[in-house]
């Protein structure tokens, strides 16, 4: 980014003018641009809901919010007309759906709102998109170009990176993103740790490194919404999240496609860390969209320090 974004912070810089700046091609801010929108009807859908289950199960079998599946049909629908996207991969549906004529530059993925199941507690929550340029079934790294959450908390804010950087946006009063934070840089080492998954259900290296993090002084910071948990991560500038292998799903819970690839894009944009214990989170093939792995993400100390308790 410019320098001149820094030098004048007391003009406000809304993210259209902010990508426009950043140099990212043409289609694919319009396509950034039109998402963070869509956060602003989702939220309005959240204040609508007053809080209520819905009462069926997404294709997970699990307990699902009618929020969620209608911000999966706002976010559906916008792609569709936008004219970017040729597929969507959602974690509100079993297959990618292919939405475009075919020849659109991008493929999205999406969890429109993860930690849904928190809404009813009113903590925040989120949406996680991940931005690819080939097909998903790859790694991350080789199709990924760009990853943004939107967080809903006291305040709406999105995160986005387009492989230059990670910057903060947070929607006004007149509902503009206004930028708050560029160019976010992690601490080599943090303050804070979000561990998921239950003691009980923990391997023995994992529990060894939790204990570890305790001892150090770490202070525990977990609220159940992996949004909110890796934004803090993000925006206290370093610290670990992580939902390791378990004694019983060695996968883990979170799905490598919608909630980890793209917080890793973003995670290493902003010169911190993600990996599932052995490999890097965005080195790591997809072979199908409800793949999960276990997840370390954050600042490279205690990433690094992970590894080498795993691997003990
Ligand atoms: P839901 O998708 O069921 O709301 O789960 C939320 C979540 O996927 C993610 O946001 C959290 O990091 C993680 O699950 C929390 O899992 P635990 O309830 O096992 O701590």
């Amino acid at each position: 980014m410019s320098e001149g974004i820094n030098d004048h912070t007391r003009y406000i810089v809304d993210l259209r003018r902010h990508m426009w700046m950043d140099g990212i091609e043409v289609e694919l801010r319009r396509l950034i641009w039109q998402i963070a929108v869509v956060g602003k009807y989702i939220s309005a859908k959240i204040h609508e809901s007053n809080r209520k289950l819905a009462g069926f199960k997404n294709v997970y079998g699990e307990d699902q919010l009618a929020l969620d599946r209608i911000s999966d049909d706002i976010l559906k629908n916008m792609l569709k007309n936008s004219g970017f996207v040729r597929e969507y991969a959602s974690e509100e549906l079993k297959e990618i759906a292919p939405i475009g004529q075919g020849q659109e530059k991008y493929i999205v993925t999406a969890d429109p709102l993860d930690g849904s199941s928190l809404v009813d507690t009113n903590l925040a929550i989120g949406t996680i998109i991940g931005i690819h340029k080939n097909s998903v079934f790859d790694c991350g790294r080789n199709s990924m170009v760009a990853a943004l959450y939107i967080t809903y908390g006291p305040l709406i804010t999105m995160i986005y990176s387009a492989g230059k950087g990670v910057h903060e946006f947070v929607l006004d009063r007149e509902g503009e993103y206004v930028l708050s934070e560029e160019n976010i840089r992690l601490n080599e080492k943090g303050a804070i740790f979000s561990p998921g998954g239950l003691r009980r259900d923990w391997t023995d290296s994992h529990k060894r490194y939790i204990d570890r993090l305790e001892s150090d002084g770490y202070k525990l910071r977990y609220s159940g919404g992996f949004v909110p948990d890796i934004n803090q991560v993000i925006i206290k500038r370093g610290g670990i999240f992580s939902y390791p292998a378990l004694k019983k799903s060695p996968q883990g819970k979170l799905r490598l496609l919608f909630e980890l690839q793209p917080m890793a894009f973003i995670m290493e944009q902003a010169g911190g860390r993600a990996t599932n214990g052995k490999e890097d989170i965005l080195s790591l093939n997809v072979t199908s969209v409800d793949q999960r792995s276990p997840i370390y993400i954050g600042s490279s100390a205690e990433v690094t320090m992970a590894e080498k308790f795993l691997s003990q």
